[in-house]
């Protein structure tokens, strides 16, 4: 590492106070909802510089501290890397260390909106209700120790419980995780929480909060040592922490603020709508899952990233497959689009060479992506008296993956809550049926009509085997034809 350079320093001029904070601060707030949060300030002005919240690791924080917060956002075109440094951030707390410092910070009367990118899991929800996992350690936890939460959910409850008693206005939560109706899910185990605590804050933050629901979208491969060496040699500073990201990028917010506070979304190309839900379907359905389908069926292939996985024609074939045949005849496309083009720059986006995501990072917590990215467009084909071939195949590639050995005998550095259940449940069975009747039985991520379907079963059993005998390369062929 370059470690003689000189350290990235945050652009000049003065800094906007924070009026944001965001919990869960990784590579893809920085490379999108913070981006158009500067943009935003850029053009019309307002106090949103945003206070970060790291909620486990302090890396964040040490990486970017010595640099003023500031990083470097690298888009990786079709004709090369364009670096830009963002100065949005104006500092970064770890909740682990001092989660008083966090809370405070939350109830500071000039603080007026909550972001969130803390994943899939990250909502101590069960994926196939929606309600709150009132047996979550973290939940638990956060119910007993109203000063030290270490949950999002806690953090948010505990801070809106702050300024509902010091008579102060609540903050808007803004999601930005890739959830059905992400808004409507956070509103609803906050609530739960709030319940849990003191009735009159539960109805306080159902009548006085906003939690409007987002779709976000831009890929952004999680940074690798090889790019901030690249990006170092040209810049001839160092930077500890940049992120990379596509060119494309799309935010869908609901326009449901408190008091109608926020930055200028619209100057800087956010859609501001009343009904997010046609979007976050279209992107949820067409994006996310044919990723994980990629990702799943690609790495049992021996792929490494998704552009990898795609440049194969067979990957190619199939994943136009899934958007025609099975995913989009399923969708009401948002007013304006047309989902064939839409799922077209799509397969540009997979193919951009330049992007180096890793199906094994996809891949990653498949039992809290799968419900909103694959099992309700299969649910949806089912209805309509068709077996989706394609999407059953995926998952049940998911369950070969979540099994933790390949098709070389290798074993998968398999990363997911339920990892150490499906392993056993996985192991506890040796035929397909009893492997698909096992991972059935996950009521967490198969609810129970789903999983009591005889044609999803049955197609899920026959995909399973086809994938230990035949292996899935072959399966994605004749699956794709
Ligand atoms: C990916 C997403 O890691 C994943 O599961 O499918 O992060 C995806 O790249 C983004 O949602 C794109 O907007």
């Amino acid at each position: 590492m370059p470690a003689d350079l000189p350290r990235l320093k945050p652009s000049a001029g003065k800094r906007a106070a924070t009026g944001i904070v965001h919990l869960g601060l990784g590579a893809f707030y920085r490379a999108h909802g913070a981006i158009y949060i500067a943009e935003a300030m850029e053009k019309s002005g307002g106090d949103w510089g945003i206070a970060g919240v790291s909620l486990v690791r302090p890396d964040q924080r040490d990486a970017l501290a010595p640099q003023g917060f500031a990083y470097t956002a690298v888009e990786l075109g079709p004709d090369g890397e364009i670096p830009r440094v963002i100065s949005v951030i104006n500092n970064v707390l770890v909740a682990r260390e001092d989660p008083d410092a966090v809370l405070s910070q939350m109830a500071d009367p000039k603080v007026k909106i909550v972001t969130l990118t803390v994943t899939e899991k990250g909502y101590c929800h069960e994926p196939a209700t929606g309600k709150l996992n009132r047996q979550h350690p973290d939940i638990l936890h956060d119910l007993e120790n109203p000063a030290k939460p270490v949950s999002a959910i806690g953090f948010l409850t505990r801070a809106l419980e702050r300024r509902y008693k010091a008579g102060l206005r609540p903050f808007t939560v803004l999601c930005c995780d890739n959830l059905p109706d992400n808004g409507k899910v956070v509103r609803g185990v906050v609530l739960e929480f709030a319940g849990l605590i003191d009735a009159g804050l539960a109805d306080w933050i159902a009548s006085q909060g906003a939690f409007p629901s987002t779709m976000v979208d831009r890929i952004v491969p999680a940074t690798k040592p090889e790019d901030i060496e690249r990006l170092s040699e040209k810049t001839g500073v160092l930077d500890q922490s940049p992120v990379m990201h596509e060119p494309f990028r799309q935010w869908v917010v609901e326009d449901h603020f408190v008091d109608g506070e926020r930055p200028d979304f619209a100057s800087v190309g956010v859609q501001l709508v009343s009904e997010v839900a046609p979007f976050e379907n279209m992107k949820l359905r067409c994006l996310n899952g044919t990723h994980s389908s990629l990702a799943y069926l690609g790495y049992l292939s021996g792929y490494e990233t998704i552009s990898e996985t795609i440049a194969d024609p067979a990957f190619s074939r199939f994943c136009q497959h899934l958007w025609t045949n099975e995913i989009i005849p399923c969708l009401t496309p948002p007013e304006g689009v047309k989902l064939s083009d839409y799922a077209d720059a799509l397969l540009k986006r997979y193919q951009n060479p330049a992007i180096r995501h890793r199906t094994w990072q996809i891949a990653m917590d498949g039992s809290q992506k799968l419900p909103q990215r694959i099992l309700g467009t299969i649910r949806d084909n089912l209805a309509a008296g068709r077996r989706p071939e394609g999407l059953i195949l995926a998952v049940a590639a998911w369950m070969r993956y979540v099994g933790g050995v390949d098709e070389k005998g290798q074993a998968i550095d398999v990363r997911d809550p339920l990892a150490a259940r499906l392993k056993a449940l996985s192991d506890g069975a040796d035929t397909p049926e009893a492997k698909v009747a096992a991972f059935l039985s996950v009521s967490e991520v198969f609810d129970a009509g789903l999983a009591a379907h005889e044609t999803f079963r049955i197609g899920l059993v026959d995909a399973y085997r086809g994938l230990t005998t035949r292996g899935a390369k072959a399966m994605v062929e004749v699956t794709g034809s």
